[in-house]
């Protein structure tokens, strides 16, 4: 199975742009108990222990079952350590930035899933670079059997460009596990988004979010829009790394290091290193616009692409819960602020990500059920004025693009 940006393999429903009512066959949630099952259930209860609770023991032994299945699937959603804590697995396909493929030489696709923040990365970089000539997209979307899948939406012509999942645009597969697969010298590892493809080599050429936007940021600008857009210019580059260093295990990970703990003690870790970062950060970016100062880079696209989901679904389904994303005004204020770049918030579709995440991973949310969320976790909610120019010495990078 595969699963929303961990590792083991339960995968996302459909999901358009707007909300909407799943029928049960589409879904992959279990059918709903009929009225008849209902009153079957609600008889045999009675029958067996009348109004009160079942007999303890069958309570004990019911618990045991529940929480040996719930944790053989956690181990198979989400690696572990013997602490308990969760152990994300490398990717498989990596790009050396010392040895980028030649864009001439290559016919580059990009295979994503929306709900996914790994491939929500690339799509924003590919956004703002003005890459969407130069890598065409397929949005991939979950299947039955857990992998991702390419559905025939039939899409609009006037919907074309649109970040809507369809079909494998580059190789007619009909899912990724297949397009894996076809590559040259054949894959039977994870098969997950994003994924760089070359259609010329029929290869993979790498499935590590960070190694496609380093990629796209810099060895594509023979045939980028924005070629001048620099997102790791090289007096940065230092603040870049030191802040990959923080946010990628303590806030991108560290939300799954939370929803995925299997202890106690791994969840206490995770949760309070996630919220002692997002304090520090909350209080550097009072006086800084962005993370290194006055330009948007490739560190504050990681982040953002975590706090877009922040109270929609890590506050909620991961346990993130000392704070919601609303109640730190600078790190709110921020993410409206890359919400609003131009090009960004195409790339963003949080009704997908909901879908994605409530429906699918299963050993977190059983009944399937989408909570209501507040509105601060509302797409609209990212139009509100950010106020953000004035703060630092704000260039604006967005111009550039
Ligand atoms: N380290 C990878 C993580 C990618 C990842 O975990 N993607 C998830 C979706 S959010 C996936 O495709 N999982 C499928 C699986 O594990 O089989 C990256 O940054 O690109």
């Amino acid at each position: 199975m595969s699963v929303c940006c961990a590792s083991a393999q339960l995968t996302f429903p459909s999901h358009t742009t707007t909300p909407r009512r799943v029928s049960a066959r589409m879904s992959n949630q279990p059918p709903k108990p009929t009225t008849t099952t209902t009153s079957i259930f609600t008889s045999a209860t009675k029958l067996l222990w009348g109004p009160s609770l079942p007999p303890g023991l069958l309570i004990s032994t019911a618990r045991t079952a529940w929480s040996t299945v719930w944790h053989l699937m956690m181990t198979q959603l989400a690696p572990s350590d013997s602490s308990g804590s969760y152990t994300r697995p490398t990717s498989q396909f990596r790009l050396n930035p010392t040895q980028f493929p030649s864009a001439a030489s290559s016919e580059l696709h990009l295979y994503v899933g929306l709900p996914c923040p790994w491939a929500h990365r690339t799509l924003i970089v590919r956004a703002l670079k003005g890459l969407d000539d130069a890598v065409s997209v397929s949005v991939a979307s979950p299947g039955q059997d857990g992998s991702w899948e390419f559905k025939d939406n039939t899409i609009p012509i006037r919907d074309k460009d649109k970040l809507i999942p369809g079909l494998d645009k580059a190789n007619r597969c009909r899912n990724l596990k297949e397009v894996y697969k076809s590559r040259t010298g054949g894959y039977d590892g994870r098969c997950t988004v994003p994924m760089l493809w070359d259609s010329r080599k029929k290869d993979v050429v790498c499935n590590e979010s960070y190694d496609i936007i380093e990629f796209f940021n810099t060895g594509l600008n023979e045939l980028a829009k924005n070629p001048s857009l620099d997102l790791t210019p090289p007096e940065l580059k230092g603040k870049i790394e030191t802040w990959n260093r923080i946010v990628y295990p303590k806030v991108n990970n560290g939300v799954y290091r939370c929803g995925f703990a299997q202890s106690q003690e791994a969840y206490d870790r995770a949760v309070n290193e996630l919220f002692s970062t997002l304090d520090e950060i909350e209080d550097h970016l009072g006086s800084n616009r962005y993370l290194c100062g006055e330009r948007l880079t490739l560190a504050d696209v990681c982040l953002f692409t975590t706090l877009i989901r922040f109270d929609p679904v890590y506050n909620i389904l991961f346990k993130c819960t000392k704070k919601k994303l609303v109640e730190y005004p600078n790190l709110y204020g921020y993410l409206r602020d890359i919400y609003q770049i131009p090009g960004v918030a195409a790339t963003c579709d949080i009704p997908a990500i909901m879908d994605g995440y409530y429906k699918t991973l299963f050993p977190l949310n059983a009944s399937g059920i989408q909570p209501a969320i507040s509105l601060s976790g509302h797409q609209d909610s990212l139009l509100i004025p950010h106020n953000r120019d004035s703060v630092g010495k704000a260039f604006v990078a967005q111009n550039a693009v």
